[in-house]
């Protein structure tokens, strides 16, 4: 598929998708959906690819769902636009490698909940964050009602769903929205070292970590733990990848995944 939206790039083991239609500050419309699902079967596809950063040219990481796009929407036809969007953004917890949001600038509505869907949040000191859905009338469609007070807490979050205020990257960072914040001109260049960090783990380790920590706090603590403890026994054994990561710590090597 030809891209109109996205850029990709490929650094390594680690895929950077730039989402590039500054104009509209990134705004996302149907095209991204189908872009950004191209990309995301794409690096299915590609066991080498061990990371994906995703973040936004120009000013904006994403400020929001395509508004004129949305205007003329019929409610079957906003239902859908819905379950569109949502599907995507799942898809990107469902990627079994980690997904890094690179938060340059606005994230806002549809684009906070892209960064929520997204494994965990790098920020600029610029960024913004906010969900104005109820400024405009309607409230999130993309899954954000169910992230926001999941990763944050229901007090702060639904202050910011019903407010609606913008808040910047140091209050983002207390509220656990953010996990770091750098300066603009530094932010890729730390997002790549943590992506390298993460590239550079037990490869299977890494993956099975994040689908027993999502899957698993979807699920009763007690089966969270028995599936904690099947993966777990998997990561042993004759060849596996704890058994080559532990060798290497008794021999101070570093392991050969
Ligand atoms: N959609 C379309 N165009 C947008 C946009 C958006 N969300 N945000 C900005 N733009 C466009 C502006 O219209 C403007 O276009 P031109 O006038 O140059 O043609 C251009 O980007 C630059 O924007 P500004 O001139 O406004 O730039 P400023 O720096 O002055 O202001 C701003 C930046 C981010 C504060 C401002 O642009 C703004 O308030 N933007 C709207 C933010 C917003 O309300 N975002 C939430 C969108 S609603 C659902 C599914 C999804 C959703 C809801 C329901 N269902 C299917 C049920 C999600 C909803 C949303 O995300």
């Amino acid at each position: 598929m030809e891209y109109e939206i996205l850029n990709v790039a490929f650094q390594d083991n680690i895929v950077i998708v730039t989402i590039n239609r500054p104009k509209a500050l990134n705004a996302l419309n149907a095209r991204f959906f189908q872009e950004m699902d191209d990309v995301v079967s794409n690096v299915t596809n590609k066991p080498e690819i061990k990371v994906m950063i995703i973040t936004g040219e120009g000013k904006a990481f994403v400020a929001g769902a395509d508004i004129a796009e949305m205007v003329d929407k019929n409610s079957a036809e906003g239902s859908e636009f819905s379950r569109i969007g949502q599907h995507t953004f799942r898809s990107l917890e469902k990627l079994k490698i980690p997904v890094i949001a690179a938060i340059n600038g606005f994230a806002l509505g549809g684009g906070l909940e892209l960064a929520m869907g997204c494994d965990f949040r790098i920020a600029s000191t610029k960024a913004k964050f906010g969900q104005p859905e109820v400024s405009l009338g309607l409230i999130p469609g993309y899954a954000g009602t169910q992230r926001l007070s999941r990763l944050v807490g229901m007090g702060d979050a639904l202050f910011l769903l019903m407010s609606a205020e913008m808040i910047g990257a140091d209050d983002a960072l207390r509220i656990g929205l953010v996990q770091k914040v750098f300066e603009p001109e530094v932010l890729m260049e730390e997002v790549m070292k943590i992506a390298q960090t993460l590239a550079s783990k037990g490869p299977q380790a890494v993956k099975k970590v994040k689908a027993v920590t999502r899957q698993g706090y979807l699920m009763d603590f007690d089966k969270g733990s028995e599936l904690e403890a099947i993966q777990f026994g998997s990561l042993f054994g004759n060849e596996s990848e704890g058994e080559e990561g532990m060798m290497a710590f008794l021999a101070k090597r570093k392991p050969n995944w």
